[in-house]
């Protein structure tokens, strides 16, 4: 049974939806732990695509579709896996600031999250501050990853931020943001626990802050 792990982890690199759905059902089929499954072949895919996309051997629309191919194998698992009670890396409440209507970086960084067994409450797009709250305050999330592709949406970060401190749960959540125009120093100036560059490293920071 490890060559179809191997076939999977190859198809989703490759972005092969149809092979990598195929080939997930069989190692299900084989009574294969959906564990190992998601460990061993998707997530495994998915940490190596991030590694080629950082060192500059893949780009955007390689990342995309190899997200899409490791989402559709999930999406067989993922039934099993709630049955199975396995638990999530963390569980991040991602969207697009206020005003700001750009989605395709911040569904990367949701895939790519995914990818690596983070479970994601996608909030959207124009996502008030109310609503971060709400998945802060109602689904238990640990992490809220914020994006924003304009620089005259990138205060809403701020605007946010100060909306969960003053909602009393700032200490119940980390936050992290990212987007074109936010830098490292604009995250520490808001006052987020982390920024990231791109998709792949939005991935390592996740990590390290459920780690923290
Ligand atoms: Co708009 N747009 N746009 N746009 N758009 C930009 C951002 C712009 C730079 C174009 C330009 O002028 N050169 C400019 C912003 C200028 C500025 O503020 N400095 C701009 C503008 C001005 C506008 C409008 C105001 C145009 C108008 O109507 N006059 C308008 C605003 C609408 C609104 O939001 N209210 C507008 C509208 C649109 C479309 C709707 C047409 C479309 C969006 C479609 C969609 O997203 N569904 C669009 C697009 C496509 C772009 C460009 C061309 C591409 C953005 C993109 O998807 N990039 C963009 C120019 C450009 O970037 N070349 C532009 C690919 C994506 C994978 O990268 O989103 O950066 P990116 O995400 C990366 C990283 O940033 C990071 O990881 C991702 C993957 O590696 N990342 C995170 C992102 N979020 C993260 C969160 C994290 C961590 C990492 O943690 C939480």
């Amino acid at each position: 049974m490890e060559n179809v792990l191997e076939v999977i982890h190859q198809a989703v690199m490759e972005g092969d939806m149809a092979l990598t759905q195929q080939k997930v059902q069989e190692a299900i089929d084989a009574g294969v732990a959906p564990d190992s499954i998601l460990q061993d072949s998707l997530i495994t895919a998915m940490a190596e695509v991030g590694r080629l996309f950082e060192e500059g051997e893949y780009f955007v629309p390689e990342m995309l579709i190899a997200a899409r191919a490791m989402k559709a194998g999930l999406a067989l698992l993922r039934p099993l896996l709630v049955a199975a009670d396995v638990k999530p890396a963390g569980k991040v409440a991602a969207g697009t600031v206020k005003g700001d209507l750009h989605d395709i970086g911040k569904n990367l960084v949701c895939m790519m999250l995914e990818g690596a067994g983070f479970e994601i409450v996608d909030l959207g797009v124009d996502v008030p501050p109310e609503k971060f709250i709400d998945a802060v305050v109602n689904q238990g999330v640990d992490i809220v990853a914020m994006s924003a592709l304009l620089t005259t949406t990138m205060p809403n970060m701020k605007s946010t931020l100060e909306a969960i401190k003053a909602a009393g749960v700032r200490d119940k959540v980390k936050v992290m943001v990212g987007g074109a125009p936010v830098t490292d120093a604009y995250a520490r100036e808001i006052g987020a626990d982390g920024y990231a560059p791109d998709a792949s490293r939005a991935v390592t920071l996740a990590k390290a802050l459920m780690a923290a």
